[in-house]
Parts: structure tokens; sequence; C-alpha cells
């Protein structure tokens, strides 16, 4: 067809992500956030060829509700490791993004420099809206942009609590940013993210000066009441402002011992392979459920039977033991 471009091969993919080229990158995360069967089946080639070159990263994860300064922070932090000599991915998981892409434009104005910068890549979350899907190709993207050299992988993700679970169970570090005043957030559902964090960095500290000592207080005390997830680390808690780029060398410090402590005794690669473990678990559900929904049967019965669980005619357990019969 006219005007119509032509796809690359497998194998121009693979040596356009080996050669570190920022086209070729970008059309590999393409097919891999594709949710066409034959783009999937291409995409996992690609993938099956570059995973040998791939887990050479130090993976971040980057956390805290909407306005602590996330995407700020990243551009502040991602300028500092780029001018160190790193190469940097940043990767969102927002689920809620879905077809308008707010995210998009949020990020990438907050990343100016760096989305300008040669050894940055910037890409906003899939929008596949369906949380599951959009971990999927945020991991596999990651494989991709570790082949094609990148040693910094910073993810961001919203602060709601499934999203947040999902990006920790795929890096390395899991850092939560805070603000400072927020004695009462410490309750509830706060405490769930404090649980997955490695590191608590209050945030803006160039704007909250004399609440800082406090904060720091309120956070060492919260994470000293919870169980470690780790036998040889304690999630310390810092101060940055990622506007001004106060405290992030430090605070980068305490990610490179981390990573030094967790290589040294091993714990390292054991939370790489029960994330592997997990995410295989987690798409066999997802495939499962697919192919279950998508069953022409499922489908034809499945208004009728909520109807009459809605309207108390049948119990959940009858409908769901018909429309699993359907498949069986
Ligand atoms: N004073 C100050 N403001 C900040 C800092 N970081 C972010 N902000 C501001 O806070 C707002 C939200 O920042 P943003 O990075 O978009 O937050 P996100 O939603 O967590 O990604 C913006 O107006 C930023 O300019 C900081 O370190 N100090
Ligand atoms: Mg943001």
């Amino acid at each position: 067809m006219a005007g119509t471009v032509k796809q690359p091969t497998v194998d121009e993919l693979y040596d356009g992500v080996r050669a570190g080229n920022r086209a070729l990158i970008g059309r590999a995360i393409t097919l891999i956030e594709s949710r066409n069967p034959k783009h999937q089946e291409k995409a996992q080639d690609l993938l099956h060829k570059l995973l040998p070159h791939s887990g050479g990263a130090q993976r971040v994860g980057i956390s805290g509700v909407p306005g602590v300064g996330k995407s700020t922070f990243i551009e502040g932090l991602g300028m500092w490791l780029v001018d160190a000599g790193h190469k940097v991915a940043v990767l969102a998981v927002d689920p809620s993004s879905g077809r308008t892409g707010g995210s998009i434009l949020g990020d990438k104005t907050r990343m100016e420099k760096l989305s300008a910068c040669d050894d940055a890549f910037i890409r906003p979350s899939p929008s596949s809206g369906v949380l599951g899907g959009v971990a999927r190709a945020t991991r596999e993207t990651m494989v991709v942009l570790e082949a094609a050299g990148f040693d910094v992988v910073l993810v961001e993700t919203v602060g709601t609590g499934q999203s947040e679970t999902m990006v920790s169970d795929m890096v390395d570090f899991f850092l939560v940013l805070m603000l400072p005043g927020a004695g009462d957030e410490l309750q509830g559902i706060k405490k769930g993210i404090l649980e997955l964090a490695d590191m608590v960095a209050i945030n803006k500290a160039d704007i909250f000066a004399e609440k800082l000592k406090q904060a720091v207080r309120e956070y060492k005390s919260a994470l000293h009441i919870l169980t470690d997830a780790s036998p040889s680390w304690h999630p310390p808690v810092v101060t940055c402002s990622g506007l001004k780029g106060e405290g992030v060398p430090e605070l980068w410090g305490q990610i490179e011992k981390h990573a030094r402590i967790m290589t040294e005794s091993g714990e390292r690669e054991t939370r790489r392979t029960e994330q592997r473990l997990t995410w295989l678990d987690a798409q066999v559900r997802d495939r499962l459920l697919q192919s279950f929904y998508g069953n022409e049967g499922v489908r034809s019965a499945l208004p009728e039977l909520k109807r009459a669980v809605s309207e108390g005619e049948l119990t959940v357990s009858a409908a769901a033991e018909k429309l699993l019969s359907i498949t069986k």
C-alpha cells in the first residue's frame, strides 16, 4: 500500500537496538507494546535474541503521590547521572494514562533537558489501559533498553497501590518520595508503600527547611516498626530537592551502596529470580483470563448470566460454574 512504512525485520531491530539506534529502539518498543498477535510473535522473537544482552542496568523504581515531584526529581537525577557518564532510560507505569496520553505531555515538559539528551531515553507509559499489560510492556521494554546499553533504568509510577507493587516487582531498588508534614498520612495507605521502600526521600527540601528534621524523624520511626525486607539493608531516610539537585549525589550513593551489598550477598540475583517467577505467574493468569473471556461461548453466555446474577435469579457460584463449564 502506498505510504506504508516498511516494517523492519527482527534482525534489523536487533542490530539497531544493539547499536543504540534511537529510531529502531523506538520501533522495537512499539512492537512490544502492540497487542496484535502477529506483532507479539515478532516481539517475542526479538526479546529472545536480546535477552542474553540484558540485565546489566541498575533498575530503580520511583514512587510517590502525584505532585510530590517525581518527574522533576528524575530530570535532576537523570542529568546528574548523564554528567557522571551513565546512559539513562526513563519509563513510566501509569495505567490511567489511557488514550489521551495525559502523562506523556506532563513528563516531557518536566524532563526538558533529559529528553533532549543523547545519553537518555524517555518512554511514557504504554496506554494499554490494563495494569497487567502495562507492566508486561514495561518489563520487556527494560530488556530492550538494557540490550541497547542503558546502564540505569528509572521507572516512574503513579501513586496508586497496585501499580506500585508492580513496579517494585521489576526493579532492584524502590525509592519512595514523600513530603514533610505528613504525620497523619503515615496511617493507612502510606504504610503499604513504606513496606515496599528501600529508601524514603523527603523531597522539596528547598521549601520545607524547618519541617524537614521532624519529617525525617517520623519516617525513621515508621520504618523502624516495619520488618525489613532484607537482612542486610534497613531503608534509610534522606532529604533532597529534585528541583535544585540538592542531596542527589548522596541519594545515589545510597543506591550504589545497596547495589554493592545486595550483589555481594547474592540477594540481588535472588530478588531478580523471584521477580521473574512472579512475572511468570502473572502472565499465566493474564493469558488464561484473556483466552477465557475471548472464548465465543463465554462471550455469548456472559450477558444473560450477569443479568441473572444481578437480579438474584442465580447464585454467583452457579453462574461461575456455568461459565467455566463452557471451556471445559
Ligand atoms: N520547590 C520545589 N518544587 C518542586 C520540587 N520538585 C517538584 N516541584 C514542583 O512540584 C510540582 C509537581 O512536580 P512533578 O515533578 O510534576 O511531580 P510528580 O507528579 O510527582 O511527577 C511542580 O510544580 C514542580 O515544579 C522541588 O524539589 N522543590
Ligand atoms: Mg510525573
